[in-house]
This record gives C-alpha cells, structure tokens and sequence, in this order.
C-alpha cells in the first residue's frame, strides 16, 4: 500500500517559500545547503528504495502550526499561512503552505491531529462541518501532488475538557467526547487514504493515586480501543492501528510508559493483533531507555510499526522534539530496523519542531534536510555494517554455546533445573568471554566515517 506516486510541485495562489525550489539529491560533494547529500530516493539499499525504507513524513503540527511560544513567552514565528483572520481561509493557506513545502521536499506523506487541520469550533457538530470542508480541499491537493497520509490521529489533549484524560477520564462525557473525535477523525484519515491511524495517549494517566482508580481507567482505555478498533475495520480500513508510548509529560504517570508497558497492555486486553507501535525518539529518552532499546523491544513483539524522528537533549529531561542529527545512534537505531526486516506499514514521521528563536522561513527546509540526510547517512553505514564488517558474526559467536549439544538442549525445553545442577557440577568453571563492546563499537565509527556514496 505505500504511496509510489511521483511527487508534483504543488503551489497555492501564493507562492510561501519564495526562493527554495525543488530539493534535490547532489551528492556527499556538494555545497548547496538546499541539496540532499545522502537522500537518493531512487537508490536501491538492502533490497529497497531509499523513499520505501523511510516514507519520510512532514507533521503538519509542528511545521505548519509550530509558532514558538513555551510556557515562558509567546510566539516568536509569524508565518504568512497564519494571518488570515477566518479560520477556513486560514486553513486553506496553511494547506497550501503544507503542500507547497513538502512537494518542494520531495516528500510522499504528511501526518495530522484533526485540529491542525482546523481550528476546534464552539460545537462538535461545527467542528465536523470544518473537517470536511478541508477534507475536500486535502483531497483536491493530494492528487494534485501526489502526497499521501502516512497517519492521522485525534488531538485528545489540548482542549480543557481533557484535563483528566480523554478515553481515561472519570466523567463518562469526557469519555463519549473523545470517541466522537476518534469516530471523526478515523472518517477524516479513511476518506485521505490514510495508510495507518495512531493513538497518542496525551492525557491518559494520572497526577495522584489519591483521586484515580488506575485499573478501571486501564479498562476503559482498552474498550474504548476496542470500539475504535471495530468501527475502522467495519468501515474497511485495512492500515495499522499504532500505540505511541511515552513516559510522561503532560501526566506525571501514563499509561503507555513504554515499549514494554504497551505491549504487556496490548496482550492483557486482546488488541495485539491489531495494534503496533510507534516509537519516538525523544519518548525512549524520558523513559531512560535509548531509541535502538525500544526499537528492539518492539521488534521483538513483532510490532516494530513506525517512528516518530526527532531527538532529546542530554542536558535536560524533557520533549524537546530537535530535529535529528546524530549519525552515530542513528546508525544503531538503522542496525535494529534493518534487522527487524524494516517498518510494518509505518514509516518516518518528522515529530520534530525547529527551536524557538529559529525565525526564518528556511529553517524549516534545513531542519528536514537535516533530518532526512541524517536517516540516509545511517541506513547506508548500518548496511555496510551488516553485510560488509564482522558486526554479525561476533554478536552470533556470543551465544555459540547455545547452538549444539546441551545449550541447544536447554533453548529447546529439552532440560530441568536438576541437569543444569549436573551439567555445572561436571564442567566446572570456564574461562571468561569477553563482551567486545569497544570492538563493535569501533565497527560503526568506522563505517559512518568511510561512506562511498
Ligand atoms: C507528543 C507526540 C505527539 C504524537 C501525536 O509528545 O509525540 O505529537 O506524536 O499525537
Ligand atoms: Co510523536
């Protein structure tokens, strides 16, 4: 089902990004900042094209919503998609600036909360109206361009009736509110041919245990994915459903903690068939595991769905949502993926938001190129890795023990914990092995270092 499409320059009556044409692949000689270096969409890598492997997305809530306040001071960005003073006008220019600049990206998918879209009006009823008028705008440009949904999902959290949670929330209304939206925006992303939906669980967790029954919170979370889950599928929506897990922030305690939190959900309520993840970078931090850890956790459920790109800051504890440009974890990140055999329906989703007093116009189109380069540079090295550098075999050669005799013995069931006492007893202490962790990690310096395009 991924958009193969060729991608169309598609311009509004204005054009936004005056001066930036098309990006396109130079090569690792070039000069031109407005260039990819390493991005070849075309180039074959590991059985697939650079644009498979990546389906790289543009979030339309940071790039084209994003205008820089934090809880300290107001909006630093006045993009001129922002300014018209009715609220359809203004999401008709902020989907032309959408397009025009993923287009001149060269990009296949955009991601969107229903209300990036469209500002939330006083009724729910005015509000669905909104959506489907814009609907039928984003269609009108999607096949225009070429452009796809890579996801859609429901703002359940900025709007202060969320404050307790949306599908977890003590007031059943709260609950049935956030089921319309999710009703609606599963419409919205159906009708755009979105290829998969996600559900973040902004608010869905808790400040106290001293006001909150944690286990009949859980419980509604699951039905109410269930119920979300049985209407998409009934209305013939084939794509991924994903869970994207974080710690905390905005709740002290969520639910979706992390990889293993979701997956354990997943199970214990019967959704493990139709739900994936979708791990971010920036989660995995808070949650104090790296990104390759949630990624493998994932991976090894069978859930590895998609990933929201963007990374963290060493120095703090919080979302900070930087755009990516660390080629070394990358290229860890790249190693689990590939082995993993790639991504199930999802792709790469720029959740990653330019920093505040990034001002101009062009910041946007670095921060991507950046981002997507970045990507490329570690998929290329994490193929070199595997094909190309003993990386395979030592890892392999850690666990040989278990690959005949009574290690096979034991993997297989094939022992009790009385022969283990014999086999100990018999064999004595053996010789330290050792762990070659510098070995290996010369490995991927090496590679990021030595790239031919
Ligand atoms: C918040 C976050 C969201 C989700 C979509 O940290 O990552 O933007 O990706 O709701
Ligand atoms: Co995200």
């Amino acid at each position: 089902m991924t958009n193969l499409r060729p991608i169309k320059l598609t311009l509004g009556e204005t054009e936004y990004f005056k001066g930036i044409g098309k990006i396109r692949f130079e090569g690792p000689g070039s000069d031109h900042p407005m260039a990819y270096r390493y991005y070849d969409e075309n180039r074959v890598v590991a059985g697939k094209t650079m644009r498979e492997h990546f389906k790289f997305a543009v979030a339309y809530w940071h790039t084209l919503c994003g205008a820089g306040s934090d809880p300290f001071g107001a909006p630093t960005r006045f993009y001129p998609w922002m300014q018209a003073k009715d609220p359809m006008r203004q999401a008709r220019d902020k989907m032309d600036a959408a397009f025009e600049f993923i287009t001149k990206l060269g990009l296949a998918y955009f991601c969107f909360h229903d209300f990036d879209l469209v500002p939330e009006a006083e009724t729910l009823a005015k509000s669905e109206r909104r959506l489907q008028s814009i609907s039928a705008y984003a269609r009108e440009k999607m096949a225009a361009s070429g452009v796809g949904v890579l996801w859609g999902t429901a703002n359940l959290f900025s709007h202060p009736r969320y404050m307790n949670g949306a599908a977890t929330n003590p007031d059943f209304a709260v609950v049935a509110h956030a089921g319309a939206q999710v009703k609606i925006a599963l419409d919205l992303t159906m009708a755009l041919g979105g290829e998969n939906y996600v559900f973040w669980g902004g608010r869905e967790g808790y400040q106290s245990l001293l006001n909150t029954n944690m286990k009949r919170e859980l419980d509604h979370l699951a039905r109410f994915l269930h119920l979300a889950r049985d209407y998409a599928r009934k209305q013939g929506f084939q794509g991924e459903f994903f869970i994207e897990p974080k710690p905390m922030e905005p709740s002290k305690h969520q639910y979706d903690f992390d990889a293993a939190t979701v997956t354990g959900f997943l199970r214990e309520y019967g959704l493990i068939k139709d739900f994936k993840l979708n791990i971010e970078v920036n989660h995995a931090t808070l949650a104090w595991h790296s990104f390759p850890h949630e990624l493998q956790v994932a991976a090894n459920a069978g859930l590895l769905g998609s990933i929201d790109a963007n990374r963290g800051d060493y120095q703090n504890g919080w979302d900070t949502d930087q755009f990516p440009n660390n080629l070394y974890e990358l290229t860890e990140a790249m190693l689990v993926i590939l082995e993993a055999g790639g991504l199930q329906g999802g792709g790469v989703n720029f959740d990653a938001k330019i920093r505040r007093n990034s001002t101009d116009l062009d910041d946007l189109f670095h921060a991507h190129i950046g981002g997507i380069d970045v990507f490329a540079r570690a998929l290329l090295a994490a193929d070199a890795i595997l094909t190309q550098s003993p990386y395979r075999r030592i890892r392999q050669e850690r666990y040989i023990s278990f690959d005949d005799g009574e290690g096979l013995a034991f993997e297989t069931g094939k022992l009790r914990l009385k022969d283990l006492h014999n086999i100990a007893r018999r064999i004595g202490e053996q010789p330290l092995k050792s762990g070659k962790q510098e070995q290996l990690e010369n490995i991927i310096n090496r590679h990021i270092l030595h790239l031919e395009p």
